[in-house]
């Protein structure tokens, strides 16, 4: 595909990264390559002059104690990395929805967050999207081991900024230009632990991604995650499940076109296929993962949201959660899929089974 035709499917998903403090449009997989030497070469705001002198304020040099669990609450620890890999996003091939072969090519370099044993001893499992889920209860603090395992045209400052639960600016994992605190800027081959506590208002499920300067591309490149927090002792139900609803463009990928997606997985047999049983507790939590507006409906099922009425295709936005929660009470073959038209149609959707 030449130039002009990649920038007319490229163009409508138009991203914006910032490179030398002015923001570019990023189109072409040229444009990427340049957001990402400029930022495998951008320093530790620290180290380098600023560009002009920031009004500093005595916040910016502030110290703020890290979290302890509360009484009976525990400190709950995860090594987590982030890294390149290969990622296919329809490794079966088909389409088992329309029964044809998924659109090729399907294979990209992409970024995941992926769960070690302690210490980074070992992976725990095969590198997945979204991230390792973090779970806590109330009262416990979550400690991210965050090493940035970049490599290649990857090596760049990279980063973990969670949702819902509480911290101080050390452990935001936010890029702030010259105000940026170390947890904002951890450079390849660097590590750096986060401390997030689950406060009473933290009860929910949450996203986590990168933040650091390139933030936007490496979001998108597949660093996401979730947060769940529980009340204490609340039952876990007996399936729950998370679903990232989002997309792959073609500045990410290098492929001509825009890749819908669920949980890194584009058409039912590729995504999650999800198994319940006929009285079983289940707890499907739906995230937005790109810059599109999306809506979970399963078949055959409806259940109540936030409002208490009774709903089977609510909508959300981008980071947005919706949670289906139910009594399974209706066996069969179901499809589960975003009902934004274009998205269920180009792979946004799966296949839910329940058994009597
Ligand atoms: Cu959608």
């Amino acid at each position: 595909m030449d130039r002009r035709g990649f920038l007319s499917v490229a163009g409508g998903a138009l991203l914006l990264c910032t490179i030398d403090g002015k923001q570019v449009a990023v189109r072409t997989p040229e444009d990427v390559e340049r957001v990402d030497a400029a930022m495998a070469s951008l320093r530790r705001p620290k180290s380098r002059r600023p560009r002009r002198e920031p009004a500093r304020d005595p916040l910016d040099s502030a110290s703020f104690a890290r979290p302890e669990p509360q009484p009976g609450g525990q400190l709950r620890e995860y090594w987590i990395a982030a890294r390149p890999v290969r990622w296919n996003v329809a490794p079966n091939g088909d389409d088992q929805w329309m029964g044809r072969a998924a659109p090729r090519p399907s294979r990209f370099t992409a970024l995941v967050y992926q769960r070690y044993t302690a210490g980074f001893a070992e992976p725990m499992s095969a590198p997945r999207m979204p991230g390792p889920t973090l779970r806590a209860e109330v009262g416990d603090v979550i400690a991210v081991h965050f090493r940035n395992m970049g490599t290649g045209r990857y090596a760049q400052p990279l980063t973990v900024h969670p949702h819902g639960v509480r911290y101080t600016p050390d452990y935001d994992g936010a890029y702030l230009g010259d105000f940026t605190r170390v947890g904002g800027f951890v450079e390849p081959g660097e590590e750096f632990t986060y401390f997030w506590e689950a406060t009473p208002d933290s009860v929910g499920v949450w996203p986590y991604h990168d933040h650091g300067p390139n933030h936007t591309l490496n979001s998108f490149r597949g660093l996401f995650g979730t947060i769940i927090v529980k009340e204490r002792g609340e039952p876990i139900p007996d399936v729950e499940r998370v679903l990232w609803m989002h997309s792959f463009s073609p500045q990410v990928t290098g492929i001509p076109r825009l890749i819908h997606c669920i949980n890194g997985r584009t058409y039912a047999g590729n995504t999650p296929t999800i198994r319940a049983k006929v009285g079983q507790s289940v707890a499907l939590h739906a995230i937005g993962g790109d810059s599109s507006w999306h809506t979970f409906h399963i078949h055959g099922h409806r259940w109540r949201d936030a409002s208490g009425a009774w709903v089977d295709n609510p909508g959300f936005g981008p980071n947005e959660v919706v949670t289906a929660a139910f009594v399974e009470d209706n066996p069969g073959r179901w499809l589960y899929h975003c009902h934004v038209f274009t998205h269920q149609d180009m792979g946004m959707a799966g296949w839910y089974m329940v058994d009597p």
